[in-house]
């Protein structure tokens, strides 16, 4: 009997909706009602075989029982997802007594510091960061530079000398140099980059470690003279200083990769023992620059009666030294956590010219 039928099949369906116990198993109880081919679904399909009477009486039946058992498992869904609010309510806390800013659970080195200001100056003049090995080919380091096999810094005293790597020799790179000789031999002009990292000499003493960082620049194309070289000099160290009239001061000096060669001072004063920059007379070496020199740009395959350009080049401790007051260089690779706590700098500070670098 349909009727029977039906009764059992609604006794069953509140039977299921009443035991189950999560929001999934109440849709798989819905589903095996009025599902597709849920029993509600395939008892309504019989109504089609029924003769007149029956079908009307059946079908009103079969309208109620359906609206009722519909309600039954709304009501059940509502107090299914209340009970897992409460629960959730129960078990989930949040401490509010937790400090609103992060635990500082280190800082940023002074030398990675820096040089995220230095390249956050230079990518506002248009710039691009190049990166290149420690480890380098001998040819890279001196002879792309100009710098004759007799010349004083490939001694075995001054440089680190590698394991050759077949018939090339090897060096721990002794400036950041040869990132640029790669750029060159790697791009054509116009090119524009910083390259940053670490380099190594043999040196140990008060202002000398076997491992210290450099940045170098280059600027290759068609009409780059002396005049962009000392503008974009001052324009760095200014920013970077934060001293709007930091004098600089070009020397004339000797590179062999450059010509013609300067080193670059800038302003300061040394009363009382006491190092302070500004216009005030005195001067500090900074770094050194000049335009490429041609044989460097024909080492690289680049026509030197058609481009030219400027590099530079300047230590990071130093510049770090000198704007945080950091009295000694060896300090820097010590790993004293109580150094890097006073002299460090928070992850969340991240230099950019818009908010001023610190
Ligand atoms: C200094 C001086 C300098 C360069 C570095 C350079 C690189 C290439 C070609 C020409 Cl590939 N020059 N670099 C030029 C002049 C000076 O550094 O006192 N550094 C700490």
């Amino acid at each position: 009997m349909a009727q029977d039928d039906l009764r059992q099949l609604v006794d069953e369906a509140l039977v299921a909706l009443n035991q189950a116990q999560d929001p999934a198993a109440l849709e798989e109880a819905r589903t095996r009602t009025f599902g597709k081919k849920g029993r509600l679904t395939l008892l309504a399909k019989t109504l089609g075989q029924m003769d007149a009477a029956l079908r009307v009486s059946f079908g009103s039946a079969l309208n109620e029982a359906k609206a009722s058992l519909m309600d039954a498992f709304d009501t059940r869904a509502q107090i299914l997802s209340q009970a897992a609010l409460a629960q959730r309510l129960q078990t989930e806390t949040q401490d509010i007594t937790l400090s609103v800013r992060p635990q500082q659970e280190g800082t940023i080195h002074p030398i990675t510091q820096t040089l995220d200001e230095i390249i956050a100056i230079f990518s506002a003049m248009d710039f691009t960061v190049a990166r290149g090995p420690d480890i380098e080919t001998d040819w890279n380091n001196f002879t792309a530079l100009n710098l004759p096999p007799t010349h004083p810094a490939r001694q075995m005293h001054d440089t680190f000398y590698m394991p050759a790597q077949g018939e090339m020799p090897m060096v721990l790179r002794t400036h950041t140099s040869p990132v640029q000789i790669r750029t060159m031999l790697g791009q054509n002009p116009p090119i524009r980059i910083i390259a940053p990292g670490r380099t190594f000499r043999c040196d140990y003493d008060m202002t000398h470690t076997p491992m210290f960082h450099q940045f170098e620049g280059l600027v290759i194309d068609e009409s780059t003279h002396m005049g962009h070289l000392k503008g974009c000099f001052e324009d760095f160290l200014r920013a970077f200083f934060g001293i709007e009239d930091l004098p600089l001061r070009f020397r004339p000096s000797h590179f062999p990769f450059t010509e013609p060669s300067a080193e670059v001072d800038i302003g300061c004063s040394r009363k009382d023992g006491a190092l302070v920059l500004g216009n005030y007379g005195d001067w500090l070496e900074i770094g050194g620059c000049g335009m490429v020199h041609p044989r460097v740009l024909e080492n690289c395959g680049i026509d030197p009666e058609k481009y030219q350009g400027f590099a530079f080049g300047t230590g990071i401790e130093r510049l770090a030294m000198l704007k945080y007051g950091i009295p000694d260089l060896r300090t820097f690779f010590e790993g004293d956590v109580r150094w890097l706590k006073h002299y460090g700098f928070s992850s969340l500070d991240i230099p950019n010219l818009a908010m001023g670098l610190v």
